[in-house]
Formats: C-alpha cells, sequence, structure tokens
C-alpha cells in the first residue's frame, strides 16, 4: 500500500444513478463532472466509478460490450477525458472498475466465439455437455448456444458468459484495457470478482489459489507495471491468509471482503434468507480484519455499495436517523484500512421501496422472485427478502435535496425514487447535519497519523458496545459506538474529544451511552 493512500477515502459512483445532466432520468458522466465539486468538498481522493463502458445493459454495466468505449446513455470519451481531467484539477483519481472474468454476450469476442472463429473460437468456456453447476444469480451456469451447438459457461447470467483464462490471448487482451486506461490517466482500478479468474469449471473448483496468484501478478505486471496505480480487487472468496498474499509487493493495494455483509443472512442459505443483525457478529469480523491484517496487508473498510443494501436500514432503527448514520460512520473511520463511501451515506440516505415487480431493475432480483416459491419462500416472506437484501436497495437515485426527484433529474427517473427521505440532506446547514461529519471524518484521518498507523485493540464490553483504541507511539485514540436503540450504562473519561453524535463536552466523563451514540478520543499517552 502507497503511504499516499494510507489516510485516503474512496469515494464510489453508481453513475446510473449519481446526477441527470441531459434529463432522461438516467445519470451520466456530465452530471458526475458538475458534481465534482461536491466530492471535493467531502475530501474523498479517489473515485471509483462504477463500470461506463458500451453495454447491452444486463446487469447495469457489468456486461461490457466494448473496453474502449462509453455506454452512449452516459456520454463519450470526450466527456470521459474530461471527467478525468476535471477530477484530476481537484486532485481527485478515477478508478475504473474492470470486469475481467466475464464479458456481454453481445462482446464481439462472443459473437466471433459463437462462430467458431479461428481466433477466438477459444476465448471462452465450451464444452459438449454441462456440470450441475448454478451461477451466482441462480438457476444453471451453462446454456446452450444454437449457433456454436455447445454450452458456456456462466457465473452470472447468460448475458455475462465467463471468459476463459487459460487461453493467453485473453490475459494478453485484459492486460491491454488497463494499459489503455492507465494511458487516459485513470488513478486506480477495481476487479470484479477477480478471485473467480482460476476456477476450473469441469472439477466445479471456483479458486485454485496459486494459479490466481500467477495471473494476478502477470496481469498487474503486463497492465501497469511500476506505475503508481490503487487497486482493489472484489475477491470474497479469498480467506485471511490468502487476502494477506495478494496485497503483499506486487500485488493488489486491498481487497473487498464481504462477511459484514453476511452478519443478517442464514449461515450455510442465500442471502435472502435473513437473520438478525447480531452486534456480536459484528466485532468479531471487526477484530478478525483488524488484527489479521495488522503487519501485513491492508484492509478496505466499508459498509455498503451498489450491491448491498445500506446498513443504515438493514442493522439500525430508522427512528435514529442521524445518530445511526453517524454511528456507522464513526465505527467505520475509526479502523485501519482505507475508507470507502458509497454515494448518499454521506446524506444518511436509507434503502428504497418496492412493492410490486415493477419497481424492481435488478436482474439479480427478477430471477430470485422466479425462483422464489421453488426455494420455498411465501409470496409474502420473497418482498420482505427483496426489501431487505435487493441490490436496487443500493441503486434508487441520489437525493441531493427536496422536491418530486431530488435534484437527481427533473423526469421520471429509470428506478423509481423511494425510500425514506433524509430529512438531513435537506440544509446542510444545520447542527445535525450527516454530511458535516464525514467531512470531519475524512479530514482527521488525513491530519491524524494514529488514524492510518495505529494498533488496534477491542475492549471486552457488552455486547451491544462496540468499543476499540488505536495506538501509535506515545497517542491513542479511543472509539466507542453503541451498536442499539437502547440506554446502556458504561463509564468513560476522556481528555480531548474529536467527534460526538450527542454534543458531549471537549473534556469530560459519561456513565451512560444514549441510542446509538457514538464518540471519538483522543488522548496523549496510552491508558493505564
Ligand atoms: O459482484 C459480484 C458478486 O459476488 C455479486 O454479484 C454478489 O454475488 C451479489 O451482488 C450478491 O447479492 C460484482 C458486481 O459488483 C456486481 O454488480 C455484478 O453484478 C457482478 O460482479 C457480475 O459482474
Amino acid at each position: 500500500m502507497k503511504d499516499k493512500w494510507l489516510g485516503s477515502t474512496i469515494y464510489q459512483i453508481y453513475p446510473r444513478s449519481y446526477q441527470d445532466s441531459d434529463g432522461d432520468g438516467i445519470g451520466d458522466l456530465r452530471g458526475i463532472i458538475n458534481r465534482l465539486d461536491h466530492v471535493e468538498e467531502l475530501g474523498a481522493e479517489m473515485i471509483w466509478l462504477c463500470p461506463v463502458y458500451t453495454s447491452p445493459n444486463h446487469d447495469n454495466g457489468y456486461d461490457i460490450s466494448d473496453y474502449y468505449s462509453i455506454q452512449p446513455e452516459f456520454g463519450d470519451m470526450e466527456t470521459m477525458r474530461l471527467l478525468i481531467k476535471e477530477a484530476h484539477r481537484r486532485g481527485i483519481g478515477i478508478m475504473m472498475d474492470i470486469v475481467a472474468n466475464h464479458t456481454s454476450d453481445e462482446h464481439y469476442w462472443f459473437e466471433s466465439s459463437r462462430n467458431r472463429d479461428v481466433f477466438y473460437g477459444d476465448f471462452y468456456i465450451w464444452r459438449d455437455q454441462p456440470n450441475d453447476t448454478t451461477s451466482f444469480f441462480g438457476g444453471p451456469a451453462w446454456t446452450f448456444d444454437e449457433r456454436r451447438k455447445q454450452y458456456y459457461f456462466h457465473s452470472f447470467s447468460k448475458h455475462q458468459p465467463d471468459l476463459n483464462w487459460e487461453n493467453p490471448y485473453v490475459r494478453e487482451e485484459m492486460a491491454n484495457v488497463l494499459k489503455f486506461w492507465t494511458g487516459e490517466g485513470v488513478a486506480g482500478f477495481r476487479f470484479d470478482v477477480i478471485d473467480l479468474i482460476a476456477k476450473d469449471v469441469d472439477r466445479k473448483i471456483w479458486l485454485q489459489f496459486e494459479l490466481f496468484e500467477e495471473r494476478l501478478r502477470a496481469l498487474l505486471h503486463e497492465g501497469i507495471g511500476e506505475q503508481h496505480i490503487v487497486t482493489v480487487g472484489e475477491a470474497g472468496g479469498l480467506d485471511l491468509e490468502q487476502v494477506k498474499r495478494v496485497t503483499g509487493d506486487g500485488m493488489l493495494s486491498m481487497v473487498f471482503n464481504f462477511e459484514t455483509c453476511a452478519i443478517d443472512e442464514v449461515a450455510g442459505k442465500t442471502k435472502w434468507h435473513l437473520a438478525p443483525f447480531r452486534p456480536t457478529e459484528l466485532k468479531r469480523i471487526i477484530r478478525k480484519w483488524q488484527e489479521g491484517l495488522e503487519d501485513e496487508g491492508w484492509n478496505s473498510l466499508f459498509w455498503n455499495n451498489h450491491d448491498q443494501p445500506r446498513a443504515l436500514s438493514r442493522w439500525l432503527d430508522s427512528v435514529y436517523l442521524y445518530e445511526g448514520a453517524t454511528m456507522l460512520a464513526m465505527l467505520q473511520f475509526g479502523l485501519k484500512g482505507t475508507t470507502y463511501v458509497y454515494q448518499g451515506e454521506e446524506f444518511g440516505m436509507t434503502n428504497g421501496t418496492f412493492e410490486d415487480r415493477s419497481h424492481l431493475r435488478d436482474i439479480e432480483s427478477l430471477r430470485f422472485l422466479d425462483a422464489a416459491s421453488e426455494m420455498g419462500f411465501s409470496e409474502e416472506e420473497a418482498w420482505k427478502a427483496i426489501q431487505s437484501k435487493g441490490r436496487d436497495n443500493a441503486r434508487i437515485p441520489m437525493r441531493w435535496q427536496a422536491g418530486e426527484y431530488a435534484g437527481f433529474s427533473d423526469t421520471e427517473p429509470w428506478i423509481p425514487m423511494s425510500g425514506q427521505v433524509p430529512y438531513l440532506e435537506l440544509d446542510q446547514e444545520q447542527e445535525r447535519s450527516v454530511f458535516r461529519f464525514y467531512q470531519n471524518l475524512i479530514a482527521l484521518r488525513k491530519s491524524e497519523a494514529v488514524f492510518r498507523r495505529g494498533d488496534f485493540t477491542l475492549f471486552d464490553t457488552e455486547e451491544r458496545i462496540c468499543a476499540y483504541e488505536r495506538t501509535s507511539g506515545n497517542e491513542t485514540m479511543t472509539v466507542i459506538c453503541n451498536l442499539s436503540n437502547d440506554t446502556i450504562p458504561f463509564s468513560f473519561e476522556w481528555e480531548t474529544i474529536w467527534v460526538t453524535n450527542y454534543a458531549r463536552p471537549s473534556h469530560g466523563k459519561m456513565d451512560k451511552l444514549a441510542p446509538y451514540e457514538a464518540l471519538i478520543c483522543y488522548n496523549s499517552g496510552r491508558r493505564k
């Protein structure tokens, strides 16, 4: 991890839902350019841009048909270059989302492969006989192609055929994609499901780790070389030891793992099998990754993204929107790693509301609805699951201000506006502003070394409280969070308060924590 990035925050934008500039109800690149001041004001130093390449859009851009051009709904290459330039001018890098595991079925590589073209014939995974592997979106992972008269493999939808990473030309093509975008001046890459590039579909093995390391190393070496590019691998399939290995020298800056995202799921079942939020489980996972990557590797810290419904709605009581949103921010920002903010988090945005099929856009949710009764869900249970875990939750349009389309667009958006109106965003000058909270935390991480380097120690507290200390040299910072809507007895004394969501005095003590109360304190000298 390059030092420059130790204290920075990466802001994730889902372009479709960020800002519409041309009145078609779909967010676009020009809209993002118009909002760069917002990102700068927040203090983020990089924008992770979900895919903006040409795509038939079955999976909202994660089905790419041309890695070298821009989705016309979003703009064109010239606007993309302007975005990179304008962001750069504000000290903000652009991180591109690279989908290397699969393409769209409308990519010309796939078209050519279906026709058994001499060169592209072997670019995808073709077999005469499928096995019983199921795709991540449900249903078989193999689809018969009438033209080629063979089955092709797809980890996701049938419109997203997996590339054949055994083929050296596939590997070369992907390195070329990286070279092209670094040439355009981007500062980072997020690699979509990168841990799937070393699977053995015949033996049903999703990850052959050594082969994965080898392929990843080669991709980064060929595509990026010595350039200073921040890289994050979406790699939910890696365990702690494997993460350490792939975040070492010459490898990734960090990876995303999704353990915290599963704490409200029944273990061993699907994401649709809901379980109550378990604070102890959250604390166990935080501790595991903080201690595990203490000396080696680097954490990426996030609660939400475009696939994950908002933790604020999933885990907390919506009566306490402000307290909940700010507590989650403090819990995350106190930890060691690179912090991510998913668009709207800085306004305390909540999940959407979905009452019938016509409200949904996500391919995964629609598939689940079709299969739900076969999977044993009643209609009511299925809707409850969609409401809680459906990916559309985080994809509803950004709410910038009051009004029908909330400043996102001046026309009906591609996905209905919904969710709780976050009263907090309406007046950023008001005392209780989630935005200013994030701003402060982002600034503190840059200025205070203890955030970046301090060692982590979790306090032994009752289960609804998560409290930890970060120490570096003779500096100590303490983070205390009430994860519940209960008032809980807790004695603590502080010298200097850095951040609080209950207006505690700068120097003082407490004997109880209010609902979702959280504070970050600073004491020079170690606690006895
Ligand atoms: O997600 C990978 C992934 O594992 C998710 O699809 C996950 O299984 C699902 O969201 C759980 O609900 C990445 C992208 O982030 C996602 O948007 C894409 O759909 C997917 O890859 C395919 O490219």
